[in-house]
């Protein structure tokens, strides 16, 4: 072989392992930070502290959504001398909660993960990989908020925001997501899903599109799920497997994946 062709292929080689290195980097980075978590209580509404809104960061009280926001957040904030700068933390944290990385009322969240997933894939956070692996498609019909007002603080007392909320619902209504079906879904995974990989529970409720958040998480070849679960009240592993948990819920449909880019 000619001498060119080696040093090609070395060059390829060492990609590929740096590549590797970097990917399994990110999955064990993911974990490792939201393995922090681990007994950490789950409180709902811990966003809406505040009147009017503004960045809440309450790391100590978690529900499904901010314990995966937290845990992302970290992951794409460099470490320097062992710690990471609290700025740049709390402005990951935006990125990933806001429209357009922009606080500006309470409507400016991201409270669809449709949106959410959208606006973290489009701003190069994550990478949509059931997209990518599997062909199933789900069309959003979103309108849970709107139509319940009351459960909602900000809502219930603001047909402004209700109005708001209308129109973010009619312009994300239509749009396809790519999942996996629950029946697709075996007890121990699927190749393409890692650890550290960002699940969202798809569901059935009607006007919703995902009921639940967490990452993966293999435990002794068992795709598991590590996440704020109100049942444990807590952060926890699943005891079942994801596969499992999805079988006991008439309402859960399957799971979309999304992975942190580096
Ligand atoms: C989100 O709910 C809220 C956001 O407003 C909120 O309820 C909706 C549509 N959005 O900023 C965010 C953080 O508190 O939570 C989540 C909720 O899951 C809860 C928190 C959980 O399982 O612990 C996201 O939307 C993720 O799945 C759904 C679920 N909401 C409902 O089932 C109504």
């Amino acid at each position: 072989m000619r001498l060119i062709n080696k040093w090609i292929i070395c060059a390829w080689c060492a990609i590929a392992f740096a590549w590797t290195a970097q990917a399994q980097d990110n999955e064990s980075l993911v974990i490792t930070n939201a393995l922090k978590y681990l007994d950490v209580p789950y409180v709902a509404h811990t966003l809406e502290v505040n009147e009017e809104e503004d960045l809440v960061i309450n790391t100590d009280e978690v529900d499904c959504t901010t314990f995966v926001e937290y845990v992302l957040a970290e992951s794409m904030t460099p470490v320097v001398d062992g710690t990471i700068s609290e700025g740049a933390f709390a402005d990951n944290v935006i990125k990933i909660r806001y429209r357009n990385a922009k606080i500006d009322g309470y409507t400016s969240r991201l409270h669809y993960i449709a949106e959410w997933a959208t606006s973290a894939v489009k701003n190069g956070i994550l990478e949509d990989v059931a997209a990518a692996n599997s062909p199933y498609v789900k069309k959003v019909d979103l309108h849970f908020m709107s139509s319940h007002p009351q459960s909602y603080k900000h809502l219930a007392n603001s047909p402004e925001n209700v109005a708001k909320m209308k129109e973010i619902e009619a312009s994300l209504n239509g749009k396809e997501f790519h999942y996996v079906p629950k029946d697709k879904l075996p007890h121990n995974g699927l190749p393409w899903i890692k650890n550290g990989d960002v699940i969202c529970l798809t569901t059935s409720v009607d006007g919703l599109d995902v009921s639940h958040l967490g990452f993966a998480f293999y435990v002794e070849g068992k795709l598991s799920l590590l996440h704020a679960s109100y049942s444990d009240k807590k952060v926890v592993v699943s005891k079942v497997s994801l596969a499992q948990m999805l079988n006991r819920s008439d309402s859960l449909t399957g799971i979309r994946v999304l992975r942190l880019k580096k």
